[in-house]
């Protein structure tokens, strides 16, 4: 027998790449999706999985749009990671925000209580949740300090799994992941960001890129790697939480530094501060000590943080040079607009 598995946000950079992950392993695997007026399928089609997988509609906000998804596809294991997933525009959109990243991961726990205990349930945790504090790398021990409103919703989130957990016994496990990027990454995040934009600078598409505050440091890994902790995670004789991470902490000039030398450009010449991408609050400083998972689970990081850069370049003007040829091929950046378009967000509290 198949064991089976639905995975919310089956269209995002994880959900896409986990499915990938399950179907190899023999999984038969349910996703939902988001009704939208033009539905987002491009990483599943990028991966060749799209007709491999089988699609429910599910909106986090509406329990019944849930409950119908878990009934249809019975799953063994749930892998929850939809979410509103962008820091930024979660001051732009506290309220939903919380609802969709925090409230709901209660929803499907509900369901899950109420109507087959048995399934496995897994949370995507960040390492948002350390937020304001870095004296050292952070383990499963470090106390969280949320600072924006989308931590303090996967804080919820967290802390309902364990309770979920503790209260009625099921196998519900958080994974407590680091910044991990991949040529699926959404534009908004500033690995991808950037690695767009040294495509299109280096093609002759754009001269510059605007940013807010290069200073920030992440531990960065490839999430390809990191969808692997989360089935091992739900493989465990008993559920806990991991912290999933390279170790390894990076700031954005860094990153700028290595992505425009592998186009042999200066990322001085090529970069414009705009105070629109500063968040009202800032998380300095993010590095993990995923040594439990390597204990217990044997998880290490595979790609490193210079190859990681070098993937999502070549992959990024590949495509553009592609696109150039007159190939089509489903790809956000084409109808991704121009970031001096839209409007300022918010304004930081150091203005
Ligand atoms: P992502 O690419 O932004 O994917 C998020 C998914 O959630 C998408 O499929 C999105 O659908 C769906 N979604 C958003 N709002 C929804 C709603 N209201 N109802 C139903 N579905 C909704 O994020 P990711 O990078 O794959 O991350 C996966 C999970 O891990 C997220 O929960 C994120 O917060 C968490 N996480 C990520 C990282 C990281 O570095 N990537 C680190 C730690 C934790 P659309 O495609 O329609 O937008
Ligand atoms: O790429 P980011 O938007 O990722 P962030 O905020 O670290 O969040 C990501 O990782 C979390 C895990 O730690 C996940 F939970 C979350 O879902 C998401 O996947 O920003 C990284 C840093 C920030 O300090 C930001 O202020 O880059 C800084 N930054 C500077 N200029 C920018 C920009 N970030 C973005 N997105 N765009 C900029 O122009």
């Amino acid at each position: 027998m198949h064991k089976k598995a639905l995975i919310t946000g089956i269209t995002g950079q994880d959900g896409s790449y986990l499915a990938q992950f399950l179907l190899n392993k023999g999984y038969k695997v349910y996703g939902t999706y988001r009704r939208l007026s033009s539905p987002n399928f491009w990483r599943l089609q990028y991966l060749n999985i799209f007709d491999k997988v089988e699609l429910i509609p599910a909106e986090l906000s509406d329990s019944a749009s849930l409950f119908e998804a878990i009934r249809i596809s019975s799953p063994d294991e749930i892998y929850n990671l939809a979410a509103q997933s962008f820091v930024g525009a979660s001051f732009e959109q506290p309220i939903n925000t919380t609802d969709v990243s925090g409230v709901a991961t209660t929803r499907i726990l509900e369901i899950i209580r109420q109507i087959n205990p048995k399934i496995k349930f897994y949370q995507a945790s960040t390492s948002e949740l350390y937020g304001g504090i870095y004296d050292h790398k952070q383990n499963e021990e470090v106390p969280f300090h949320p600072r924006s409103p989308y931590a303090a919703a996967k804080l919820y989130s967290y802390w309902t799994t364990r309770i979920y957990r503790d209260a009625y016994g099921l196998f519900a496990a958080n994974g407590i992941l680091f910044n991990h990027e991949s040529p699926l990454r959404g534009l908004e995040f500033v690995t991808r960001k950037i690695t767009n934009a040294v495509a299109k600078i280096h093609l002759g598409f754009s001269k510059n890129i605007t940013l807010g505050n290069i200073n920030a440091q992440r531990d960065w890994g490839f999430a390809l790697d990191y969808v692997e902790s989360m089935w091992m995670i739900l493989q465990q004789d008993k559920p806990q939480d991991f912290v999933i991470a390279t170790g390894q902490m990076h700031s954005i000039e860094e990153l700028l530094d290595i992505a425009f030398k592998l186009v042999n450009l200066d990322y001085k010449k090529h970069i414009v501060i705009d105070k629109k991408f500063f968040r009202p609050l800032e998380v300095h400083k993010l590095c993990g000590d995923s040594s439990k998972a390597k204990k217990v689970l044997g998880w290490v990081p595979k790609v490193a943080f210079k190859q990681l850069v070098e993937i999502m370049v070549k992959e990024d003007i590949k495509r553009w040079e592609g696109w150039q040829k007159g190939e089509r091929f489903p790809w956000d950046a084409i109808n991704y607009p121009d970031e001096r378009k839209t409007l300022s967000r918010y304004i930081s509290i150091d203005d």
